[in-house]
């Protein structure tokens, strides 16, 4: 991707009531005046930023010009709003082309904008998570992250690197005066690597957010799976019967459980059976219960032979037992002690579903205070490179032991190049192509 030429794209999704069409680049006035007619003049210092009506191929639109450096690219972009549908939009975009504008690669506009020292890569990473943010929690994470609050902690772990590095060069320097260990150095260096600790435990929480979590109703047959996979999402999905085996085939819904992105899957009651369709049922049932990152493991309270309920129980890791129709309960029964998290609820009453929440949110922060989305999450790209860094720091420590302090600073330039890597301060090309190849065109 060069940085020179004028560059357009749609910027809205097509077939919406109207589209927006960006332009980026030294040319966007020019291309605009070319293609839109009105009575004021977008070049016009008083005009800029201000949106004009006028025409685009005889039909109404509105531009606007913003020239740089204040835009999103940090060039000179203009933006039309024409009519939308797919016919109005490839008009106006083909006279856009036709008037010297290229047509934008994935993610062309955000990549300039970083070339311009508009964002940093983590920030532009958090323009493509927005728009692929699952719940309010994970938009939330991705503008914080977008208004630079990874960006701080890094530069900040970049920033310490340095001074460490200076320190280091400075003995070197100075050969004869102190050539001696200065256990504040190590001190130092455990301080960085306690802040890269932090950042690296956040992965877990950002993982969940941008990529959403699966979680499976498990149980036997009637035990209640298909109707609190109904009240969870909100609509009458699945199909519920007093007959056990009601349920045949797998059934999903995205939904957002606790602020978080959800793919939440019923499943056929698991029981032994002799129709082979219901055998191919309990198969799906298991590998879905095998893949799930949690499982509510619904139970029926009611049965008599409460052992029999949990006598398929699998414990895995992420299972949640669920003692569901504890309206039928009857008194002074004594529900079995399982090696897990338990709840009791009743769909039928909609009563304690808060509780199976609590639990549910407990397993995926972990329980106490800081149970909560962290302020900023990396992601897998930052996590390695963090891991990297890491390594280099831990290395650098060793080499100081001895007064190394050659081989200390080339192990914590190390480490503060891949910090760089991070947000972009040190180059890669590879990097960029990998962060920007994933964008939609017109981002
Ligand atoms: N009293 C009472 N009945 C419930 C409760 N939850 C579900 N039921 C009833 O239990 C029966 C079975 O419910 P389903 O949701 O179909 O059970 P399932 O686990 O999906 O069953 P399969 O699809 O056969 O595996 C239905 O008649 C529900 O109305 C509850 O909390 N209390
Ligand atoms: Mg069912």
């Amino acid at each position: 991707m060069n940085t020179v030429d004028t560059i357009a794209a749609p910027a809205s999704a097509v077939g919406g009531a109207v589209t927006v069409i960006r332009i980026s680049g030294p040319e966007s006035l020019q291309v605009l005046q070319k293609v839109w007619q009105g009575k004021n003049d977008p070049g016009k210092e008083s005009n800029h930023r201000k949106m004009l009506l006028g025409k685009v191929n005889g039909d109404p639109a509105l531009a606007v010009f913003m020239p740089g450096p204040k835009s999103y690219t940090g060039d000179d972009v203009a933006e039309l709003h024409c009519h939308g549908g797919a016919a109005a939009a490839a008009n106006a975009i083909n006279a856009i082309f036709s008037a010297g504008a290229r047509s934008a690669e994935p993610g062309e506009f955000t990549f300039r904008a970083f070339v311009n020292g508009k964002l940093d890569l983590t920030q532009a990473e958090a323009v493509s998570d927005l728009i692929s943010a699952g719940s309010d929690a994970a938009f939330k994470l991705a503008e914080r992250q977008l208004a630079g609050s990874l960006s701080e902690k890094l530069n900040s772990v970049y920033d310490s690197i340095s001074s460490l590095i200076s320190e280091c060069e400075a003995r070197l320097d100075f050969p004869d005066e102190d050539l001696d260990f200065d256990p504040r150095d190590a001190e130092k260096i455990a301080e960085i690597r306690q802040e890269i600790k932090t950042l690296l435990d956040s992965g877990r929480a950002g993982a969940l957010l941008r990529d959403g979590i699966d979680v499976v109703l498990a149980g036997k047959p009637n035990a209640g799976k298909s109707s609190l996979f109904n009240l969870l999402a909100g609509s009458e999905r699945a199909i519920v019967t007093p007959i056990p085996g009601t349920t045949r085939d797998t059934v999903e819904s995205q939904i957002v459980l606790c602020d978080l992105p959800v793919k939440l899957t019923d499943t056929a009651g698991l029981r032994e059976s002799s129709d082979p369709v219901e055998q191919l049922g309990v198969a799906r049932s298991r590998r879905a219960i095998a893949a799930a990152k949690v499982i509510f493991w619904i139970l029926d309270s009611s049965n008599p032979d409460l052992q029999s309920e949990i006598a398929e129980m699998e414990f895995a890791p992420g299972t949640i037992a669920v003692w569901n129709k504890i309206d039928l309960l009857l008194p002074g029964t004594e529900l079995p002690q399982l090696p897990c998290p338990a709840v009791r609820i009743s769909v039928a009453e909609n009563s304690n579903i808060d509780a199976l929440l609590k639990s549910f949110t407990d397993m995926i922060y972990g329980e106490g205070e800081n149970a909560r989305i962290p302020e900023v999450a990396v992601n897998a790209r930052s996590q390695a490179l963090l891991e990297e860094s890491d390594v280099a720091l831990l290395q650098a420590m060793e080499q100081f032991a001895p007064g190394e302090f050659e081989l200390a600073a080339s192990d914590l330039r190390n480490a503060m190049h891949t910090v760089g890597k991070i947000t972009g301060k040190s180059s890669d090309p590879d990097i960029l192509d990998e962060i920007f190849r994933n964008f939609c065109i017109g981002k």
